[in-house]
């Protein structure tokens, strides 16, 4: 029995190879989204648009934020140019099909990484870039400073988040009520906040720290102390095009290990020129084959690391600049949660 089920798995084996060593495979790169993406020479990469901090078009109508700046990372790594991005403005509620539908390449768009996304909506994770936590951003005028104050509150959330989940569960494992008011707008959730109709807005900290950040009078705002929920925000993409996961993933992890290694945007060429670390020949395409084993260039992570920087640049340029600590965030190395396994 172990022989024929081992003679079964070797013939099925040869099968495979064959097949992805036969003519009729070796035209494309065994990624349609890659192959599109090379075709259309631009990547489609959905994310808010209107999150200071992870994306948002600044005075000359340019999208910034690390959100944004994950698009440019694979649109360097795939296509060489960190500006070959066109960037889709998604909602919470449209941005699942937008993906599923092929609208969009990839999602990079504060969204929380839960097993009902994963094994439910056909999509799959390639990477976390911001570990995050909801919390409840009040005016100080209300006079609370624990969640576990807020008995009766009215909480403007915006439907189709995990945020919502994450509020119920709150109040319910504390005995409490709670009135939820439903905005899918962002400007009109923050207003209806800032004019007094919600006691608490709710959504990823992240996103209430920026947001009290570039409010003129922010010290009316207060941060409430509570991390109700695990946020970790990810990109995402399609099931079944595993290539293009690969791609998604390990650009990521190369702005990681980049961090890691002390290589970033500056001193890029000349780690190139004179760098006798393994790990960094490897990574920069120096030595060995990365690049081709992900259908890239060589130069895959090199021309991500100088055209947008290593993890902890596009962090500090974005994030940092708003006055949000990294905490967890920081790399492994650091004590923080951003690992990257080897590449090589
Ligand atoms: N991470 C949560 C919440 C996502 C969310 O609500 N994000 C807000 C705050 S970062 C947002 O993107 N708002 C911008 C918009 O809706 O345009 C999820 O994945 O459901």
């Amino acid at each position: 029995m172990m022989i024929r089920m081992s003679l079964t798995g070797g013939l099925l084996a040869s099968a495979m190879l064959a097949a992805v060593a036969s003519p009729a495979f070796a035209q494309g790169s065994g990624s349609a989204t890659l192959d599109a993406v090379k075709a259309r020479g631009q990547l489609i990469c959905g994310v808010a648009g209107a999150v200071p901090g992870f994306s948002l078009p600044d005075s000359q109508g340019v999208m910034r934020g690390l959100d944004a700046d994950s698009c440019r990372n694979v649109a360097a790594a795939v296509l060489g140019d960190a500006n070959k991005v066109k960037f889709a403005n998604l909602t919470t509620t449209n941005r699942f099909t937008a993906l599923q539908s092929g609208e969009v390449d990839m999602l990079s768009r504060s969204t929380t990484w839960t097993l009902g996304r994963e094994a439910s909506l056909g999509l799959m994770f390639a990477g976390v870039n911001y570990y995050d936590g909801t919390g409840f951003l009040v005016k100080k005028a209300l006079g609370v400073k624990t969640a576990k104050e807020m008995d009766g509150a009215t909480i403007c959330v915006q439907p189709g988040t995990s945020t919502e989940l994450a509020i119920s569960d709150f109040y319910r494992v504390n005995k409490m009520k709670f009135t939820p008011i439903l905005i899918q707008d962002l400007a009109e959730i923050q207003n209806a906040f800032l004019a007094g109709r919600c006691d608490a807005y709710s959504t990823d900290s992240s996103a209430l720290a920026t947001f009290r950040a570039t409010q003129t009078n922010k010290d009316d705002f207060l941060l409430l102390p509570d991390i109700i929920s695990k946020e970790p925000l990810g990109y995402v993409v399609r099931s079944g095009d595993d290539k293009w996961f690969d791609i998604v993933r390990w650009t990521y992890f190369a702005t990681v290990t980049a961090e890691e290694l002390g290589v970033d945007s500056k001193n890029v060429d000349e780690m190139v020129k004179s760098s006798t670390n393994p790990d960094i020949k490897r990574l920069l395409g120096t030595e060995g084959d990365m690049g081709k084993q992900l259908g890239l260039d060589p130069k895959w992570a090199y021309n991500v690391i100088k055209q947008v920087g290593n993890l902890g640049e596009t962090w500090d340029r974005n994030i940092t600049v708003l006055g949000v600590q990294r905490g967890i965030n920081a790399i492994w190395t650091k004590g923080g949660l951003q690992y990257a396994p080897p590449i090589r």
